[in-house]
C-alpha cells in the first residue's frame, strides 16, 4: 500500500497505531533512500550518491568486489532541493577511477549501495538509444534479426495520404493523395510532425558531424549496417528521407504534420485503422525543415560515395522551403476544427527564422541570409522543440570555416553559465530548475549546452556538469529512479506508449528515455494519484500518464547526443 493510498482510509484506533508504525518504517526507508547513477559511471565521471536525510558529515566507504575498502569519506552538508522538497547529503568519490563493481556502505547501517565504473557502459547505453529509434521506424516490419522479441509487423504503409482541407493547393486539392511513407513515430503515438521531427533530426545529424570517426566504429544492429556510413547516421536518413517527402514540390511549402484525425487506441501500429491526412503548412515547420535539410546536406558532402546525390536533394529542399517562406513568413500552425492530435503550436517564431538563416548561410555562404543571422541582437535560449535559435549557435561554433565566431561563442557560454550556476549551487547538484513537460529532455538539452560551452572553452567544470546530466537521468535523482527504459535496477515498465501497451511483452524497448516528472497535465492519470505536489517528484510509472511517462523522438535524440557525445569526448581524451 503506497503512502498516498493510506491518506483514503479513515484511520480510527487500533488501525491507528498500526497505520502510524507503517508510516513510521516508511518515513525510515524513505530517509535512507540514495539515488545514484544505476547504470554505471565512466572512469572520467563526477561521481556521486544522494542521500535523502540530514546525514551531513556521516562517514562512508567504498568497498571493491575482493571486500577491500578503497575510498572513505564523509558526507556533505545537508541542503534543501525545492523542486523535491527534500534535504538531501552526497557522497562524492569522483577521484575514484578503477573500473569495477563496487558498494558504497554508510557508517551505521547495514544496506550497501551498488555501483559501477565502466569504460564501455555510455557506449553500450547510447547504442540502445539510438537502436530503439529503429523500433519506431513507420512502414517498415520489425525483424527478428534486427528487433530481436520486439519483431512487429510494417505499420502504416503511409502511401495514400489524403490532402486535408486545411493543407489544399491548387495542384494538390483536399482529398486528393500523396505518398509520403518511413520516419519514424513521434512518440506513444504513431503520428509524425515536421517541427519535431526538425530538433531530432538535426541532433543526430550535428552528433555525427561532431563525433563521426568516433561513431563510425558504433555499430547498431540495422538494416543498414555495413552500408559503409555510420549507422547513427543510417538511422537518422530513415526520418531524413521521410521529411523530404512532407514539402509539396510544387511551391517548397512543407505540412505541419502528417496524422490521423484523433489518437487511435492503444494499439499494434499495423491495427491502426485510423486514416492519415497532411495537415497545413506552416512557418515553423517549413523553416525547421530548411534548417534541418540544409544541416544534412553539409554533413552528407562527406558521405557523397555512400549516398550520392543525397546532399544536392538536401540543400534544393533547404532553398525551396526557404524561398516560401519568404513569400508565408508567419503562417502559424492552428489545429483544424476535425483534428486533435499533437499541435506543435507555437507563437513566436523568430528562432526558427534564426536557425534557418545560419544553417542556409553555413552551407551555401550566400550573404543574402545573413540579413536574419543578427548574433548580438539574438536572444538564445535552451532549446526544445520551440525554441531552436540555439541549434544555430551550435553549428556556427563548430564550423571550421567561422561566421562572427567570437560573439556567438560568448553568447553560447553565457547561456550555459546560468546552468552552470544552478548546478553548482542546487543541493542535488544538478542544473534543472524547471520541470516543464519532457523534463528529462530538458537536461539532456542543458548536458549538450554544457558540452558545447566545453568545447569552446576547455574548462572542464562544464564537462562535469555535463555528466552530472547523465547521472541525474539514469537515477541520482529524487525520485530514486532510472529514467531510461530497460537500464538500472529501478526504470520504467508501463510508459505511456502504444506499442508498448500493445505488443504483449512485459519489458519496453529498451533505450527510451521517459518525458520525467512535471506538474503539467496530471489529469491524464488523475491529479490524485500523483505521489507529491513538488514538480520533481510528479512522476507516474502508469501507462496513463502521458505528461510523465511518455517517450518522444526530440528526448531520445537529445539523450543520444548527451551519451555518445561524452562518451567520445572521453575516449579521445584518453
Ligand atoms: O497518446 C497521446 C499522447 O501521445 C499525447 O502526448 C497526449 C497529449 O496530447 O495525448 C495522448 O492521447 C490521449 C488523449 O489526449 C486523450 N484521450 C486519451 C489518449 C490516450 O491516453
Ligand atoms: O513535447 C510536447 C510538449 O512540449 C507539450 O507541452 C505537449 C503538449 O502540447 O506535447 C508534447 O508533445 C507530444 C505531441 O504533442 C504528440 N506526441 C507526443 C508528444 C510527447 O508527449
Amino acid at each position: 500500500m503506497s503512502i498516498n493510498k493510506l491518506k483514503h482510509y479513515k484511520i480510527n484506533t487500533p488501525w491507528r497505531a498500526v497505520v502510524s508504525a507503517a508510516l513510521l518504517l516508511f518515513i525510515s526507508i524513505v530517509a535512507f533512500a540514495q539515488g545514484i547513477n544505476q547504470v554505471g559511471f565512466r572512469p572520467e565521471s563526477v561521481k556521486r550518491a544522494f542521500f535523502d536525510g540530514k546525514w551531513e558529515g556521516q562517514a562512508y566507504h567504498i568497498i571493491n568486489k575482493e571486500g577491500a575498502t578503497v575510498f572513505s569519506g564523509s558526507l556533505s552538508q545537508s541542503g534543501r532541493w525545492p523542486h523535491s522538497g527534500t534535504e538531501v547529503c552526497y557522497a562524492e568519490f569522483s577521484a575514484l577511477k578503477v573500473e569495477g563493481n563496487y558498494t558504497l556502505l554508510l557508517k551505521g547501517q547495514k544496506e550497501a549501495l551498488p555501483f559501477g565504473i565502466d569504460q564501455g557502459i555510455y557506449r553500450q547505453l547510447g547504442k540502445e538509444v539510438v537502436q530503439s529509434f529503429y523500433h519506431a521506424r513507420v512502414s517498415m516490419a520489425i525483424d527478428e534479426k534486427h528487433g530481436g522479441v520486439y519483431a512487429r509487423p510494417a505499420g502504416h504503409p503511409d502511401a495514400e495520404i489524403i490532402i486535408h482541407a486545411s493543407a489544399a493547393s491548387a495542384e494538390r486539392p483536399a482529398g486528393s493523395v500523396i505518398s509520403s511513407p518511413g520516419g519514424w513515430y513521434d512518440a506513444g503515438d504513431y503520428n509524425k510532425y515536421i517541427v519535431n521531427s526538425g530538433i531530432s533530426t538535426y541532433s543526430l545529424l550535428h552528433l555525427v558531424e561532431q563525433y563521426g570517426d568516433h561513431l563510425a566504429g558504433i555499430e547498431l544492429n540495422i538494416p543498414e549496417s555495413g552500408n559503409g556510413l555510420p549507422d547513427v547516421l543510417n538511422e537518422t536518413l530513415y526520418n531524413l528521407r521521410w521529411m523530404l517527402t512532407m514539402q509539396d514540390p510544387h511551391d517548397g511549402g512543407v505540412y505541419h504534420k502528417l496524422t490521423s484525425k484523433r489518437f487511435c487506441g492503444m494499439k499494434m501500429p499495423h491495427n491502426d485503422p485510423l486514416e492519415r491526412y497532411v495537415v497545413m503548412k506552416s512557418t515553423a515547420a517549413t523553416l525547421d525543415f530548411a534548417a534541418t535539410m540544409a544541416k544534412a546536406s553539409r554533413l552528407l558532402q562527406n558521405y557523397s560515395k555512400a549516398v550520392p546525390g543525397l546532399a544536392d536533394s538536401c540543400l534544393t529542399a533547404a532553398q525551396t522551403a526557404w524561398a516560401w517562406s519568404e513569400q508565408h513568413p508567419d503562417v502559424l500552425y492552428k489545429q483544424p476544427k476535425d483534428i486533435s492530435t499533437g499541435e506543435y503550436k507555437d507563437s513566436d517564431i523568430s528562432d526558427e527564422w534564426f536557425w534557418a538563416a545560419t544553417e542556409l548561410y553555413l552551407t551555401t555562404r550566400n550573404q543574402k541570409f545573413l540579413g536574419k543571422v543578427d548574433i548580438d541582437a539574438e536572444k538564445f535560449t535552451l532549446p526544445q522543440w520551440g525554441m531552436v535559435n540555439t541549434l544555430g549557435l551550435y553549428s556556427i561554433v563548430s564550423d571550421k570555416n567561422k561566421l562572427n565566431t567570437k560573439s556567438a561563442q560568448k553568447k553560447l557560454v553565457r547561456l550555459a553559465d546560468q546552468y552552470l550556476k544552478n548546478y553548482e549551487q542546487s543541493a542535488y547538484r544538478i542544473s534543472i530548475e524547471k520541470f516543464p513537460w519532457g523534463s528529462n529532455s530538458e537536461l539532456a538539452n542543458q548536458g549538450i549546452l554544457l558540452m558545447h560551452s566545453y568545447m569552446i572553452t576547455e574548462d572542464t567544470k562544464y564537462l562535469e556538469a555535463a555528466d552530472a546530466c547523465v547521472g541525474y537521468i539514469l537515477g541520482a535523482n529524487p525520485l530514486h529512479m532510472c529514467f531510461m527504459t530497460g537500464f538500472g535496477t529501478q526504470s520504467p515498465l508501463h510508459i505511456h506508449d502504444r506499442r508498448s501497451v500493445a505488443d504483449g511483452i512485459d519489458a519496453p524497448v529498451p533505450g527510451m528515455m521517459v518525458g520525467g516528472p512535471t506538474k503539467q497535465a496530471r489529469q491524464d492519470c488523475g491529479e490524485d494519484k500523483y505521489p507529491s505536489t513538488f514538480p520533481a517528484m510528479s512522476y507516474l510509472d502508469m501507462e496513463c500518464s502521458y505528461a510523465t511517462n511518455e517517450i518522444a523522438i526530440n528526448w531520445n535524440a537529445a539523450a543520444a547526443y548527451l551519451i555518445l557525445g561524452l562518451d567520445a569526448i572521453y575516449t579521445t581524451s584518453n
